[in-house]
């Protein structure tokens, strides 16, 4: 196969509900949308999950647009791909940046996917016909507003509430949600924001009997984390520390963590996300599909990940409305009774709206194999 023409669209969502972590808090999603057309006419969709500016990793969406219209984009152009783990190998020469190649790389896989007449869940080798949804709830200062959310998402039936936390706030914040909804399987993530010597708050949460306690420390702090783990009865899960296959092999041999999230977009992509599955099963490591507040396109790759036998734990993956009150597929992604079916049309298996991306999109660009830049916006 041979793409013949991609887009990129930058697109903006409001957010239903203000987004607040430990590093920042957010009213709206930009995420680039990108459509492959290939010679033989198959369509892909992708979706680059960045954010605005460098707090979750080092990628923003202004470097992810430069790296895939001045590198990526114009070497996959050059490719011809049976299988997109071609197209990974051909961009592992390119150093990081896998935001941006995750975007691609789930296009390449919808193509894949619907040239074979299966699904993406198929094509990835999954074989779950629904998936465990959770949801993620940010920082909320007020503990009433905070035990309303939790009430709210317990009584949606989600499979369980990831709560963000920030040095000083997690065991009040912690406590409020345990009391309000109490049949709710509860885990914390501190994106990072804590140092080795917050030791004693963290060692408190212990009394919780949490899922999981994700990312506590720095990305860099694959020390800290394994010495935090043999200290603690709560699993440690990690996040920023793991960017790539190579980290979390890394991060398992060193014993610093007993839960796996594979987030698509910091992995880079479809293709990396199934590597730390299968290393994940290899070793006996429970791993989980964590979130970017994707819009559709994002979502259903999520999911799709998520029918993988390893995924033994709800993710990230919730209802498009629980974000946007308009999602840019068709249907929207649904959670019902706290699961989500696995689609089984070809691809992505949700409608994507291009009319609705090309309406919202702020900047464009258009390549072909020939002319590489078509045209800007
Ligand atoms: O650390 O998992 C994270 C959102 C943005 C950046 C980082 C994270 C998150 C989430 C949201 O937790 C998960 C989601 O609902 O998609
Ligand atoms: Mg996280």
């Amino acid at each position: 196969m041979r793409v013949r023409q991609a887009e990129l669209f930058k697109v903006a969502l409001p957010l239903k509900r203000e987004f607040e972590t430990s590093s920042h808090r957010k009213r709206s999603v930009t995420h680039i949308v990108l459509r492959l057309e290939t010679v033989e006419g198959l369509l892909g969709f992708g979706e680059v999950a960045c954010e605005a500016a460098p707090f979750y990793g080092p990628e923003t969406v202004g470097t992810c647009w430069e790296v895939l219209r001045g590198v990526l984009v114009p070497t996959m152009l050059e490719l011809d791909w049976d299988d997109p783990v071609e197209i990974a190998a051909a961009l592992a020469r390119f150093r990081g940046n896998h935001f941006a190649k995750a975007g691609l790389d789930i296009a390449c896989w919808d193509i894949f996917a619907r040239s074979r007449g299966v699904s993406l869940a198929a094509a990835l080798g999954g074989s779950r016909s629904e998936i465990e949804s959770g949801v993620s709830l940010g920082i909320i200062a007020s503990l009433d507003a905070l035990a309303d959310e939790a009430r709210r998402i317990e009584r949606l039936d989600y499979k369980r509430l990831k709560l963000k936390i920030r040095p000083g706030m997690a065991d009040e914040a912690v406590r409020t949600v345990r009391d309000a909804a109490r049949s709710l399987p509860l885990m914390v993530d501190a994106n990072g924001s804590f140092a080795d010597d917050h030791d004693a708050e963290l060692a408190r949460l212990d009394r919780y009997a949490l899922l999981m306690i994700e990312q506590p420390f720095g990305p860099a702090s694959l020390l800290a984390h394994q010495k935090l783990k043999s200290r603690l009865a709560t699993p440690i899960c990690l996040d920023e520390s793991i960017p790539s296959v190579d980290h979390v092999r890394l991060a398992l041999d060193l014993d610093c963590c007993s839960i796996v999230n594979a987030k698509v977009s910091r992995l880079g992509g479809l293709t990396y996300a199934r590597a730390v599955h299968d290393l994940c099963v290899e070793r006996g490591i429970p791993v989980w599909c964590g979130g970017m507040h994707e819009f559709g396109i994002g979502r259903a790759a999520n999911i799709a990940i998520s029918a993988l036998p390893g995924f033994a734990l709800p993710g990230d993956v919730s209802s498009s409305d629980e974000r946007y009150d308009r999602d840019i597929v068709w249907p929207p992604i649904a959670a019902k009774n706290g699961v989500i079916r696995v689609p089984t049309a070809p691809g992505l298996g949700y409608e994507v709206d291009a009319e609705l991306i090309r309406s919202l999109a702020t900047e464009t660009v258009s390549f072909t194999a020939s002319s590489r830049v078509l045209a800007a916006t």
